[in-house]
Order: structure tokens, then sequence, then C-alpha cells
């Protein structure tokens, strides 16, 4: 196993010490991204006491190390999985071939713009959430919020360790970039469009870290099989992080759909005591799954292709064997798409349909998500329910962009979609409704009327534990 090294100004365990070059290079990136934190960061919090998770290891549970600290104070450090030196490249044009530690040539261009665009990602996160913490709806909830914020803080770390590590000068500078842009900013904004819009209130916070972070579980995992081996181990070991970032959004919009189930049972109206009404639950759902199925790119893509014939990027869990052919020839993807006003069947070679088979596992597991939320739902004895909306619907990226479809996915004329666009998307009214019942709650295991508590604090906490401290 790899050796932790926890005494080094950047914490790490791929060998900083020994390579003084690079150590210089990010020791000089380190007060820019302080400086970032502090301006683009958690606004406000910076001198509270958040108790936090902290990777120190990469070892079995033990990056998971609980303890109060500052923000500002975390240690961001740079972890790689333990690899395996004799890996081969198990896809694409180049199977059977050595891993490479290094970037070869032919494909760095390619490579650096997939590790910017996965960087850029994770800065933006921050950003869009910097106001939430003055509207959290419990302690408990305050401090998941800056857990998951430093967490995407290290993401952003272990991109920039390779960008500064593999492709010298232009890799430091495109580190450098990465907190020149910012969210929404209209003239540097962030690279990726759900990165670009605003996270007011904690519904969309909720539906962000359910299905964008999920989309950074399914991006994360494709790169994880990369034959680029840093950038493999690197995105390995933060899928670890991002099981957390999932489990704070399923289990956020559990509680916000239990409180409104409880109100609805007992003859209540939602919106009458400040809480949310199921339809403007689904408003919310069916804006952040779309723009988080956009992220996917395009189902038929050439981009895709090449990543995935040069070995770049696998599909999700290529290496468990699960694909009949590792080079995903003569094979066709069959795909749906709109001519007119009718659906017609198209046949895309398989490599060209990389994106569609990501977003196709994606798919199946936001639906395994929605329907625990239907079992709480039927559980609680009320007829409502919740769906996921097809992956046609609403989509500003790929092959159904340009047409308009029903939350069910049929076809529609646009003079259709119109028509019902209020009832299916978050309207303004709908977005000052949400607002105006955000009201922060800082008393230890107090929460706010439109949600309901956690089951259970995190690391074994009682549920009314300081998470954070005011004094
Ligand atoms: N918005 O060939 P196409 C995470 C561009 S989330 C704007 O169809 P491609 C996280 C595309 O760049 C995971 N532009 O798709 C979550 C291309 O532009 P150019 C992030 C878009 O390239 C929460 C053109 O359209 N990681 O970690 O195969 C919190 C044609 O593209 C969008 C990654 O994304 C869009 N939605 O696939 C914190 C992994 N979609 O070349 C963190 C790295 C496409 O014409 N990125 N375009 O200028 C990739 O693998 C690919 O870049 C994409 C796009 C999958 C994103
Ligand atoms: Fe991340
Ligand atoms: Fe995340």
């Amino acid at each position: 196993m790899s050796t932790v090294d926890l005494e080094s100004k950047i914490p790490n365990n791929v060998g900083l010490r020994d390579n003084k070059r690079l150590m210089r290079a990010l020791e000089r990136w380190q007060p820019a991204f302080i400086e970032w934190w502090k301006d683009m960061g958690p606004t406000d919090f910076n001198e509270h006491d958040v108790y936090l998770r902290t990777a120190v290891g990469v070892g079995k549970g033990g990056w998971a190390h609980f303890d109060y600290v500052k923000m500002p104070d975390y240690r961001w450090g740079i972890f790689l999985a333990d690899g395996d030196p004799l890996r081969k490249i198990h896809f694409g044009d180049n199977i059977g071939d050595k891993i490479w530690d290094e970037v070869p040539g032919e494909f760095r261009n390619r490579l650096r713009r997939l590790i910017v665009t996965q960087g850029d990602t994770e800065p933006a996160s921050v950003e869009q959430q910097r106001m939430l913490a003055h509207t959290a709806p419990s302690l408990a909830d305050m401090r998941s919020l800056f857990q998951v914020n430093v967490e995407e803080g290290r993401h952003l770390w272990a991109m920039v360790y390779l960008l500064h590590s593999y492709f010298g000068a232009d890799g430091r500078d495109e580190a450098d970039a990465m907190l020149e842009r910012h969210s929404g900013d209209p003239d540097s904004p962030r690279i990726l469009e759900a990165f670009n819009e605003p996270i007011d209130t904690w519904l969309d916070f909720f539906c962000f870290t359910t299905f964008t972070d999920r989309d950074g579980k399914y991006q994360l995992a494709a790169l994880a099989e990369s034959a680029f081996d840093p950038l493999a181990r690197s995105t390995q070991f933060m899928l670890n992080e991002e099981a957390y970032h999932m489990q704070t959004g399923e289990n956020g919009i559990g509680r916000i759909l239990h409180r409104t189930a409880e109100l609805l049972k007992e003859g209540t109206d939602p919106k009458s005591v400040g809480a949310m009404p199921m339809d403007l639950i689904q408003k919310y759902l069916n804006f952040w799954v779309t723009r988080s199925m956009d992220l996917f790119g395009g189902e038929d893509s050439t981009n895709a292709a090449e990543s995935f014939a040069s070995g770049l990027k696998g599909r999700y869990r290529e290496g468990d064997g699960i694909y009949k052919d590792p080079k995903a020839l003569n094979v066709n993807y069959k795909l749906e798409v709109p001519e007119g006003m009718k659906m017609v069947e198209r046949e895309v070679p398989l490599r060209r349909a990389m994106n569609a088979l990501l977003l196709d596992a994606y798919v199946a597991d936001c639906t395994r998500i929605v329907n625990r939320w239907n079992r709480d739902l039927e559980a609680l004895e009320v007829e409502e329910r919740v769906y996921l909306p097809s992956k046609r619907f609403n989509r500003n990226q790929g092959v159904y962009a340009d047409a308009f479809f029903n939350p069910q996915g049929e076809l529609i004329s646009q003079e259709e979609f119109v028509k019902h666009e209020e009832s299916w998307l978050p309207t303004h009214v709908d977005r000052d409704y949400v607002k105006s019942c955000m009201v922060v709650v800082r008393e230890p295991g107090r929460y706010a009327n439109w949600i309901a508590p956690h089951h259970q604090g995190v690391n074994e906490t009682p549920l009314d534990f300081e998470y954070v401290k005011f004094h």
C-alpha cells in the first residue's frame, strides 16, 4: 500500500516530498485556492468550527476521519487509490497494452480536456451553493452542505494535481483558470450548463446532490476505467466521497416528501404551513433531472467514440467483465430520434453511443431512487407519487434537444409544450414560494417545518449534536 504523508503542507500519497518542483508549483497554487474559497466558497462561515470528515488515507475506512475544523484550515489532500502496476488496458483499440503512467502525446489534448471538464464542475458546485448555509433547515443539514463543499474542493485538488504533474505549462494555466471561471458568470462561465444554474434553495440543493452528483458518479466511474493510470486511481478514490453527496440528496428529498405526506394525510395544505406541495417537488425534480441528463453529452458523439477507442474513458463497470466485446465494434445501438412529427429508429455504431449507454445506466439508477421514495409514500398511506421524467423531455443537449416532448417522452408540438410548461417546470412564482419557505434553524436537533428530521446522525452522533459551533 502507498505511504500517506500527512505532515506535508498538502497531505498526499503521491510522494510530493520527492518531487520538489511539483511540490513548489502546488504550494504556489494553494494560496490562490484559499483566496478563492474565501471569496467564492460558503459565505460567512469560515470562522466556525464544523464537524467534518477528512480523508487521511486510502485504506478501507481510513479515509473517513471526523473532527471539528474551520473550513479554510481543512486538509485538502491528494490521494490516489492503490493501483496495480501490472494492470493492462482492458477496452478500446489499445487493449492488452500496459497502462500509461505518462500521457501519450497523441491523446494529450483530449485527455486534458476531459480532466479540465471534470475539474471545472467541482469548484462550480461550491460557488453555486455558497449562500445556502444562511437558510439551513437544521444544523445537521448545514454540516452536510459543508461536508459536500469541502470534498468538492478536494476533488478540484485531485484534478489540479493531474494538470500540474502531467501537462506542463498549459496544465498550470488550466489549473489557474479553474479559479477564474465562475458559475453563472456571463463573461467567464463554468464549462457545463448545469453548473451555471443557480442553487438558491435547499430543494434545489437536494435535487442537485441526488441527480447532478450522480452524474458525477457515472462520469468518475467511466474515468476510473481509464488507461491513464493516475486519472483512474484519482477518480476511484473520489467515488468514496461521492457516495455521501448522493446520499445527502436522496435522504433530503426523501425527508421533504415525508413531511409533505404527513401534512396531506392530516388534511393540511402544505402551502398553508410553508411546506412543499407534491407538484412543486415534481417540477424541481423535472428540472434537475433533465439538466443532469444533459451532462452526459450527445447520445451520438464522435468525442465519446474517440475517448473510448483510445482507452481514455470506458463504459460503466467496464473492468468487471460485464461487456461481451471490450472493443465495442460491429455492434449498433438503437436510438429513437424525432423526424418531423414522428419517431424513427436510427442505428448508431456502439462506440459513438457511449454517452447514451452511460446515460442508460444513470437512468436505471435514478429509477431505483424514485422507486424508493414512492415506497415511502406508499407506506405513509398517501396516493401521491413522484416520477422520473423521460430522457427526451426538456433536453438542451443531444438528439432530443431540438424537438418537444412531454415528461412521459411523447413527441408533442412546441405549442403543446408551451401550454403545459408551467405545470412541468418551476415558474418564477414557484421559485419565490420555495425561497419564502427557507428559514434558518440553528438550535441543535431542531428542523424547519418543511422537512422531516434525519433518522440518524453522521458518524453515530446524536441528532442534537452541535455540528457547527456558533460561539
Ligand atoms: N453543457 O460530443 P458531445 C461532477 C458540449 S459531474 C455544455 O455530444 P461529449 C460533479 C461538449 O463539451 C461530472 N456543453 O459530448 C457533480 C462538446 O463541446 P465542443 C463531470 C456541453 O464531449 C456535482 C459539444 O457539446 N465530469 O463531477 O462526448 C458536483 C458536443 O458534445 C454539455 C465530466 O463531465 C453540457 N451539458 O461529452 C460536483 C467528465 N454536454 O467539443 C461535481 C468529463 C456536452 O463542441 N467530461 N457539451 O466544444 C466528459 O466526459 C465530456 O466532456 C462530457 C460531454 C460527457 C461532459
Ligand atoms: Fe466532486
Ligand atoms: Fe459530489
